[in-house]
């Protein structure tokens, strides 16, 4: 027989040590909902202690951590019969029911118009339990069942990490039946659906679904691997011990026995005190770790409770104010998809109206492809439908077992539905995107707006509210309709003056002088920046050469890489775009050319002037980052001369960086320089290089 060494007095320390702790960590997940390790950390704690008990067993206790593993399957639950049955509440949906629950209760009190003192607390959305500890330790834990008799869940209830397995040592009554509410936090049910879809297993429809479906586990291992959690908020038989007088100071109670119970529970005063409770509730819904669908008031007062007693199977001194339901059940009718203002596409449920959240609802979202995917949704399928608080309404999951055999599966369009151009999906991206770009009317304005900003063509008072008019008005679809625009359609606009249609068309003729790089920025092509199209520009000198260019050649390009390649050509491949581009030349957009040397481009002779006489051996082949405001001039200024001058401008600073150059009020850019000893130019120093002959 192998022989077990003595625990020494350190691994004794130890093993409380992380008991403690884990017992802790739970207590901060689960009640006070402030982890403050990682799930992974936990494990690491819990692993930890598990080998310490392997290789000490007498270490090992009842209320140990390492005892929520769960045991050997069960072929069917016991029944249990409750001590005092377990009563459900009567429901109240509006402001008259309360006011009717609150005057019967004055009533039955005999209070005249005296206000009642209530408890409110949330009403958890999960499944009814009852548990059973003897002299403190945690023997027996049953489902509520049809309020007298329930299923024996104890195994599958000693998994869930916090619940107690032994009662503190100065709270161990001989009997002690608590009562509250099982359920599973958010983010677990989050976390949970998750490895559902890695595994390819069925996803649950809602946390209470998925509560109720691991709480009724015969094998409590299963149990174990899901992420429960319980609030309590009553009490059943009690025994050798004086029971508070009131349900707040119970609730207290419970809570200095390490049960959790809820942080949001109040006492208030009246009618008026149980309105204002809904109302702050209401409001603080979609933000509580876990899912409610109601409040509950309850006459503080347990000799009030008493005298008002029960009616049928519910209490008189209690009531559920129920929040409109969050989830409804209807059928998918149809997909379709909605082109955003930068082309993502996404689909979208056409949904038999439905009542939910308040309101009827016909559309949800259902973000894109592989979500569609993930919840395995076919046209005609009966489906969940969630609306919580303000949030768009979306798809929550589908009920499989309602499917009909031939319910057809949905199909990505391959054509935008609002310009006909292709829709693509780049890799490694779940977006779709429709590469109408420049021609789509539902990202016309976005397409508008980009083309006309400073960085790229500049179309001086093109802003934000003249695009959305002249779009509204119809008059312009594309950039190259700018160029054709007269005075007359301008002055049609409304709060369009004279002199301001006149400035337009000025800046509009101005803009025809531009250069490639801010012409190709002005394209919107995805992935291409204000860099790339000066890289693209540099290395193919030419517009043609750019829109004819293969892959293997755009790869070429510094900083160009698969995806920006891959986006490069399906936007030139579009022929929507390219005659987009042609119009714009018919309408005499230029620009000068530049000259290849050795695949790179150096500006020809029509290149803008205006840094003549800059050395350019001071800022050439330079990485320079500008920071702060710099007086003479705009930081758009400053970054052209030193690009004319063969400078690269980052945007932050690096071990690479040559030269910071720190305008007034520079920040964090400067303290960086400062940190990497970059050389840092103050504006004086900077213009002078500038300027040297
Ligand atoms: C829930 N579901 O949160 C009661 N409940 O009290 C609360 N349920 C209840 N109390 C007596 N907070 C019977 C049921």
């Amino acid at each position: 027989m192998a022989t077990v060494a003595p625990a020494t007095a350190q691994v004794i320390e130890r093993v409380a040590q992380l008991k403690r702790e884990l017992a802790q960590h739970n207590h901060n997940y689960y009640v006070l909902d402030q982890p403050t390790i990682t799930d992974g950390e936990w494990d690491q704690l819990f692993h930890e202690l598990l080998a310490l008990e392997t290789q000490h067993p007498d270490l090992l206790t009842q209320d140990s951590p390492t005892q929520r593993v769960g045991s050997k399957p069960l072929d069917a639950f016991d029944e249990v019969m409750h001590r005092i049955p377990m009563l459900s509440l009567g429901n109240a949906f509006n402001d008259a029911d309360i006011d009717n629950f609150d005057r019967r209760c004055r009533e039955g009190l005999d209070l005249g118009d005296v206000e009642i003192e209530y408890a409110c607390e949330p009403k958890f959305d999960g499944l009814a339990i009852s548990l059973t500890f003897v002299n403190g330790v945690f023997v027996q834990g049953a489902t509520r069942g049809d309020g007298a008799v329930g299923e024996g869940v104890t195994e599958n209830l000693k998994t869930i990490r916090s619940i107690p397995l032994v009662l503190p040592a100065q709270h161990r009554p001989a009997l002690l039946e608590v009562r509250g509410e099982v359920l599973m936090l958010r983010r677990d049910f989050a976390k949970l659906n998750d490895r559902q879809a890695a595994k390819g297993e069925k996803l649950f429809v809602n946390p209470r679904n998925a509560a109720a479906g691991s709480l009724r586990q015969l094998d409590s291992k299963l149990t174990a691997a899901r992420p429960l959690t319980f609030f309590a908020y009553g009490i059943g038989a009690v025994e050798g011990a004086a029971v508070p007088s009131t349900h707040s100071a119970l609730m207290d109670w419970l809570e200095s026995m390490r049960f959790p119970v809820a942080r949001q529970r109040t006492i208030v005063q009246g009618v008026t005190g149980l309105r204002d409770f809904y109302q702050r509730i209401g409001e603080a819904r979609t933000a509580l770790p876990y899912d409610i669908d109601g409040v509950v008031y309850k006459v503080n007062r347990f000799d009030q409770q008493q005298t008002l007693g029960f009616v049928s199977r519910a209490p008189r001194f209690a009531i559920a104010h129920k929040f409109p339901a969050e989830e409804a059940t209807t059928v998918l009718l149809g997909i379709d998809v909605q082109v955003g203002r930068t082309g993502a596409i996404t689909p979208v449920a056409r949904l038999q109206p439905v009542f939910v959240g308040g309101t009827t609802v016909s559309n949800a979202t259902l973000h894109n492809e592989d979500e569609i995917r993930r919840k395995d949704l076919r046209i005609g399928d009966t489906v969940v439908v969630r609306r919580a608080g303000d949030v768009i309404p979306e798809v929550a999951a589908v009920i499989i077992e309602r499917r009909l055999t031939d319910a057809p599966v949905f199909v990505m369009p391959t054509r935008c539905p609002e310009c006909d151009s292709a829709i693509v999906k780049l890799e490694g991206e779940v977006i779709a995107r429709c590469t109408g770009g420049l021609i789509c009317p539902a990202q016309r304005k976005q397409a508008l707006l980009h083309y006309a900003q400073r960085c790229a063509v500049d179309i001086e008072g093109l802003g934000d509210k003249l695009v959305d008019q002249l779009v509204e008005a119809d008059v312009v679809h594309t950039p190259a309709d700018l160029y054709r625009l007269g005075i007359t359609a301008l002055s049609n606009l409304e709060r369009m003056a004279e002199k301001s249609a006149t400035n337009l068309l000025a800046s509009i003729e101005k803009s025809k002088r531009t250069t490639l790089p801010k012409f190709l920025f002005g394209l919107g092509i995805r992935h291409v920046g204000e860099a790339t199209a000066k890289d693209l520009a540099k290395y193919f000198g030419n517009l043609d050469a750019i829109m004819d260019a293969n892959n293997a050649q755009l790869l070429q390009v510094h900083d160009v890489g698969p995806v920006v390649a891959q986006s490069i050509r399906q936007f030139f491949d579009e022929p929507h775009n390219r005659e987009v581009v042609e119009q714009l030349r018919a309408c005499k957009v230029t620009w000068p050319e530049t000259q290849i040397e050795h695949g790179r481009a150096s500006h020809g002779e029509n290149a803008p002037v205006g840094n003549a006489g800059a050395d350019p051996g001071l800022f050439s082949g330079k990485t320079v980052v500008l920071t702060g405001t710099l007086t003479a001039m705009s930081r758009d200024e400053a970054k052209d001369k030193l690009e004319a001058l063969g400078a690269k401008v980052s945007g932050s600073v690096s071990k690479k960086t040559d030269y910071v150059v720190a305008g007034a009020e520079a920040g964090s850019k400067l303290d960086k320089a400062v940190e990497l000893r970059v050389a840092v130019l103050d504006e004086a120093t900077f213009l002078a290089m500038l300027a040297r002959p």
